[in-house]
């Protein structure tokens, strides 16, 4: 027997296999700033080769974050620090900085950059080849940093650089809808990520890795809480924690904003009444302005929710939209805050489409906002669903600031158990055309400010961030925030370069994963539309909960929240009449867009049943009758799943062992929930239809009454204070 008995061997072996395990275990904390390591000898030495000095003074807390972020990302990858040098070796050095910190060399930065952009170029400086990334600003530098790490990341070469970027949105902001009590508001990742119980003493790294998080895609605001807000919020014990955040925050030039309550004079400050026009009432805003800004200097501003779903308003003293956004606005203007004023409003006592609400409470008052003033409006006008057409207030207020609002939770979506990658869903709405000022206005345009260059301008994403350990609930649902963040940078960029981005820079550059998983990506929204809302229907969500199918809720609270306003299914067919002879909500959109959606002939399937009523047997494009398309759908949805499935069994091996498996448990209950979502709504809408599935689809797996008694309890995304039951 040699030195080692049998079972001490074995004993080895399995140990040697679980740290073999262990290093291919990955919980997905680092999100897309993995870092990597490049294991190709040649690939890692020629970089190492070309980062082997560096020039990076560093001396404001920005630079700092920029430096340590940037040693942090060569170290991972490439198991390396570069040395620093004051002399230029030519073709190994690169030189970080701005005019202000790299002043010995004196660098010109070009014109366009801006205050955050920056330029990551390969020069001649005092006659020696170096990479600069410069910036006119700190925060310029942050992104620059990232951006060329990005680059390394994804495996790019980095000898014949020339990147010149800058931001096309000015206020890119997320939008946490988190309660004080730690619970959020459509919420499927967790509890919010702020411990108010341990603010202000004690910093959690997680404020720091979101806030990097956040900078490496360039979102540069954060509203911390909840639209349906608590006035608590504005109280010091509160103000003292959120200054924590802000200090945090402000590293990474990540502005902190407010969700505020409109009532918060009467709930915090004891005063009879919140009527935007009384003196006090001002007074009180004014001194609360004067208080935030003593904490947080470079506070943002506020994000209100008014006179929507019980929310209180200035409609609740008799007066307007704008009386109430322009109080609370000047308040803040002498501080350079701005408000970010909810078009979301509805209120089911006006005997009109839901669907129009927004824009008749709105359009009225284009150009009489105060310029720290913006509008901040839903992708579509109803509700974050899987297909809206892009909001009629795109493009209809030319002399107002308007901001776009997308939903990265997928309240309406699948939660956080189904993968689905809402860039599409986003670039969709940005490059639909408004033809507000004629053909080519799109509602990125708009949003970038091309036809009023006065105006500020910006994208809100409600935040999809917990305290799971993966941030996101779904691996894949980091996506939706990384997306977010690099088309609230630029508009036009397109979701597959995104993706392929995202994917390498969080799981591998391996082409054999890559690429179809990125196709895989690009289909799951439609497939998700399928499986849930075909054809234009909406809002066929269960009750309250939003989870799961609810097509024949005609009971809730109001009217507008029941699917069967929606869908409006009877006995000689489905749709929402939106037309002229319906309801006119056509009538909101320029003429062009009004005549291509209430034609039949042109308009798209997609928008069908979103503005016409039509017979069951109504022949669509493809010969097939509206039943039997519907039904198509459907089937289609759920099966593009099992494909999904197919497709990521053949990852194993390429990803590390726990994503790997994770997204595969999650895809079987996305593809269970798939099917109760089609057998349900077929089985339902077939109530009235009378017409037979097709023999060649499966036989729904249970009968009707099966699905509408499902009950579910303790749904998460529910619980907070002030929450609605729409
Ligand atoms: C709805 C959500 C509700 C939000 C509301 C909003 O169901 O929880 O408060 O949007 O945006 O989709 O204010």
């Amino acid at each position: 027997m040699t030195k080692y008995s049998l079972k001490n061997r074995c004993l080895l072996v399995l140990l040697l296999l679980a740290v073999i395990n262990q290093a291919h275990a990955d919980n997905g904390y680092k999100l897309w700033l993995e870092y990597n390591r490049i294991t190709a000898p040649q690939q890692a030495a020629v970089y190492k080769q070309q980062l082997a000095y560096f020039i990076f003074p560093a001396a404001s807390d920005q630079l700092k974050a920029a430096k340590t972020e940037l040693l942090t990302g060569l170290d991972g990858m490439l198991s390396f620090i570069p040395r620093d040098t004051k002399a230029i070796i030519s073709g190994q050095t690169f030189i970080v900085g701005t005019p202000r910190s790299l002043k010995s060399l004196s660098i010109v930065v070009p014109d366009g950059i801006g205050s955050e952009g920056y330029l990551i170029k390969t020069t001649l400086i005092n006659q020696q080849k170096c990479t600069i990334i410069i910036a006119n600003t700190d925060v310029g530098v942050l992104y620059g940093v990232f951006n060329f790490l990005k680059l390394i990341q994804i495996h790019q070469p980095i000898n014949r650089l020339d990147i010149s970027d800058h931001p096309h949105i000015m206020y890119r902001v997320l939008d946490h809808w988190d309660n004080l009590n730690r619970s959020v508001e459509r919420g499927y990742a967790g509890s919010s990520i702020w411990n108010w119980h341990k603010l202000p003493g004690i910093v959690d790294q997680r404020y720091i890795d979101y806030a990097r998080a956040n900078a490496s895609v360039g979102i540069n605001g954060s509203v911390i809480n909840n639209v349906n807000a608590d006035a608590l919020i504005l109280s010091p014990q509160y103000l003292i924690k959120i200054q924590t955040l802000a200090n945090v925050f402000r590293v990474y030039g990540i502005k902190i904003y407010l969700s505020v309550k409109f009532s918060s004079p009467v709930d915090l400050g004891g005063l009879k009444t919140a009527d935007p026009l009384d003196a006090t009432v001002k007074k009180w805003w004014a001194d609360k302005a004067d208080e935030i800004y003593h904490y947080i200097p470079d506070f943002g501003g506020f994000l209100v929710k008014a006179n929507s779903e019980g929310q209180p308003g200035p409609q609740t003293y008799g007066r307007t939209h704008a009386d109430g956004a322009n109080m609370l606005a000047d308040v803040l203007a002498p501080h350079h805050g701005i408000v970010m004023w909810r078009a979301f409003v509805y209120d089911n006592n006006v005997p009109d489409d839901r669907s129009k609400q927004a824009y008749n409470e709105f359009k009225p008052f284009d150009g009489k906002f105060r310029d720290n003033v913006i509008i901040q409006v839903k992708n579509g006008p109803i509700d974050f669903q899987p297909r809206e057409p892009f909001h009629p207030l795109f493009g209809a207020m030319p002399n107002t600031s308007l901001m776009m609002e997308f939903q990265l939770t997928q309240e309406y979506l699948g939660f956080s158990t189904h993968l689905v990658y809402e860039a599409p869903l986003f670039a969709e709405c940005l490059q639909a055309d408004t033809y507000t000022q004629g053909k080519g206005s799109t509602v990125s345009r708009v949003l970038q400010g091309d036809f009023n260059k006065k105006l500020i301008t910006g994208m809100a994403g409600v935040a999809n961030i917990g305290s799971d350990l993966n941030w996101c609930g779904h691996p894949f649902a980091q996506a939706n925030w990384y997306a977010f963040g690099r088309m609230a940078w630029n508009p036009d960029q397109s979701p597959a370069a995104i993706a392929d981005d995202w994917l390498k820079m969080t799981f591998t550059n391996d082409a054999g994963f890559v690429s179809p998983v990125k196709r895989l990506m690009l289909e799951s929204r439609e497939n998700t539309v399928n499986y849930m809302t075909p054809l234009g229907l909406h809002h066929i969500m269960g009750v309250s909960t939003h989870y799961g199918p609810g097509p024949w809720v005609d009971n809730a609270g109001r009217p507008d929240w029941n699917a069967t306003y929606y869908h409006k299914a009877d006995s000689a067919g489905i749709g929402f009449n939106r037309t002229s002879t319906g309801s006119n909500a056509l009538s909101q959109y320029a003429p062009e867009v009004k005549a291509n959606w209430e034609n039949l002939q042109t308009c798209p399937d997609e928008y069908l049943l979103w503005f016409h009523h039509l017979s069951w047997t109504y022949k669509m494009r493809s010969g097939k009758s509206l039943w039997d398309e519907i039904v198509h759908h459907y089937y289609m949805g759920a099966d593009s799943v099992k494909q999904m499935t197919l497709t990521w069994n053949k990852m194993q091996g390429k990803v590390d062992a726990e994503r790997f498996t994770e997204v595969q448990q999650l895809m079987q209950t996305q593809l269970a929930e798939a099917t109760t979502w089609r057998d349900a709504c077929v089985l339902y809408f077939q109530t009235f239809s009378k017409m037979p599935i097709e023999a060649i689809y499966a036989k729904p797996e249970h009968p009707l009454p099966y699905y509408k008694g499902m009950k579910f309890y303790y749904v998460p995304g529910i619980g907070g204070n002030n929450y609605m039951t729409n």
